[in-house]
């Protein structure tokens, strides 16, 4: 089975805490090492411990407290013997002393900043009768069980020595909420530890935590062979081998550009936990979009850039590590482009008829088609200009392609990622400003009346000249 690698480091990490804990002693990275493993027991009262450091003990503190009652018994702020090693390190050295009654003890190192770690080694002191197992002071890590496997968990417990066989495990327990609540009230279960000397562990079934869910335990104690009891921590399991459940809702068709929600309704009944990991849009050709929060946890938006089936996918995972994932389908359209085209400036309708004069400024303009926002900037422009001149991916046209008169059928088409397309259709009449026939119609018939309105002119004045120069015949009588 493929598990995703990212869910198995996931995983990893809420385990973790039930990784056994290493003891305060012979940690490589430690700074302050003691000379002891916890445990060791003086019925004398009375021990001198050693140990080394590699930070300046300056500012240190110490205490000696009782692990059965939290109380400090003896405090300090130097130890008795601190010397210089060759390199660098310091050895340390230091008494302790009960003179009236014994103690299960902490004997804790305070060592001042930079390391505000606690330092801690556990003693037996004085009489076997006041001794009684010691939690270390860490984090008891959760128990998960997440399948139908036994865990053995490792417990920071420190018993005396020889106290290990017939110890127990008490546990206070009940099922309770996912904040720890308890649902009915608490009941007693003991389980018995196995100890080997380096580690005390208890195997867990998950049967014995039924039904599934949270597990609150109030209080869980060590008790040993002689019945000396360990104080009390808390801890909790969680039980929960069903995964969480998902869905997706969102619409099952869009259009290209369209911004898409997608609620994304996710539960666990068993851990009352679910939280996303991962919600992706896979597009038609493959690729992958994380999706972004739109108004809350749950609901989220995509907005598709190409047409085809597009499949929204979610994984959740549960508080117990348990992963679920969901996935949608949805039909993405094409929208087809609307052209647009303007003549310096005025826009062009279908069917428009335009006159301009040859060599004059002219800009038809197609940049104003539009299409969706995710196919407006890759738009295809073809222009057809009369029967022959056809244009492909270009925007605009200038006077340039109109170098001679006459009318043209001008056709742009834009074309759109998905071959969808729309056209306008103009005539554009090219004339030439040189002989304007407008002009021509206006002064003919004036230059003629001015030319008729001359020859009469001249027609009279021949006619009048005439007649005063006409000869008399002899003998005819002047009259
Ligand atoms: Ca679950
Ligand atoms: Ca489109």
């Amino acid at each position: 089975m493929m598990v995703h690698p990212r869910v198995i480091v996931l995983i990893a990490v809420l385990l973790l805490p039930c990784v056994p804990v290493a003891a305060a002693d012979g940690a490589t990275d430690e700074a302050f090492v003691f000379n002891h493993d916890h445990g060791e027991t003086h019925p004398d009262g009375s021990v001198e411990l050693t140990g080394s450091s590699t930070l300046p003990l300056n500012d240190l503190t110490w205490e000696l407290i009782d692990a059965s009652t939290g109380a400090a018994l003896l405090t300090g702020t130097y130890l008795d013997s601190v010397a210089p090693n060759a390199d660098g390190s310091w050895s340390w050295s230091h008494n302790l002393s009960l003179v009236d009654s014994g103690c299960s003890c902490r004997f804790v190192v305070n060592l001042g900043a930079p390391d505000l770690q606690r330092h801690e080694l556990v003693v037996f002191l004085g009489s076997g009768m006041s001794w009684s197992p010691v939690w270390l002071t860490q984090p008891i890590g959760d128990v998960v069980f997440t399948d139908a496997d036994n865990r053995t968990v490792d417990l920071p417990i420190v018993l005396a020595p020889g106290r290990e066989n017939g110890s127990v495990l008490e546990v206070e327990r009940c099922p309770a909420s996912s904040t720890g609540v308890c649902k009915s009230p608490p009941t007693l279960a003991t389980f018995p530890l196995v100890t080997d000397g380096l580690s005390t562990t208890v195997v867990l079934n998950p049967l014995d935590w039924s039904p599934e869910g949270h597990w609150s335990v109030p209080s869980l104690v060590v008790i040993d062979n002689v019945l000396a009891r360990s104080d009390s921590v808390q801890w909790h399991v969680l039980h929960d081998l069903t995964p969480p459940e998902v869905s997706i809702e969102s619409a099952s068709s869009a259009n290209e550009s369209d911004l898409v929600l997608v609620v994304v309704n996710a539960t666990d009944s068993t851990s009352d936990l679910v939280e996303l990991v991962e919600l992706r849009a896979t597009s038609p050709d493959g690729r992958v979009t994380v999706l972004d929060a739109a108004v809350n946890d749950s609901e989220f938006t995509v907005q598709p850039d190409s047409s085809g089936s597009w499949t929204v996918h979610v994984t959740v995972r549960d508080g117990a590590g348990l992963s679920q994932t969901a996935s949608h389908v949805m039909q993405v359209s094409n929208l087809p482009p609307v052209a647009g085209v303007r003549l310096n400036g005025a826009m062009v309708e279908n069917g428009d008829a335009f006159q301009v004069k040859l060599g004059q400024p002219l800009l038809l303009d197609a940049s104003t088609s539009s299409d969706t926002a995710s196919d407006v900037l890759d738009l295809n422009h073809v222009w057809w200009i009369g029967d022959d001149v056809r244009l492909s991916g270009v925007e605009r046209l200038t006077e340039d392609r109109f170098q001679k008169t006459g009318t043209f059928d001008v056709r742009m088409e834009v074309v759109d990622d998905d071959g969808a397309a729309s056209e306008l259709v103009f005539t554009l009449e090219v004339v030439d400003p040189a002989a304007p026939l407008g002009d021509a119609v206006v002064v003919g018939p004036v230059v003629i009346l001015l030319i008729g309105v001359a020859l009469v002119g001249v027609f009279l004045f021949r006619q009048r000249k005439d007649s005063t120069s006409i000869p008399t015949w002899p003998g005819e009588g002047e009259t």
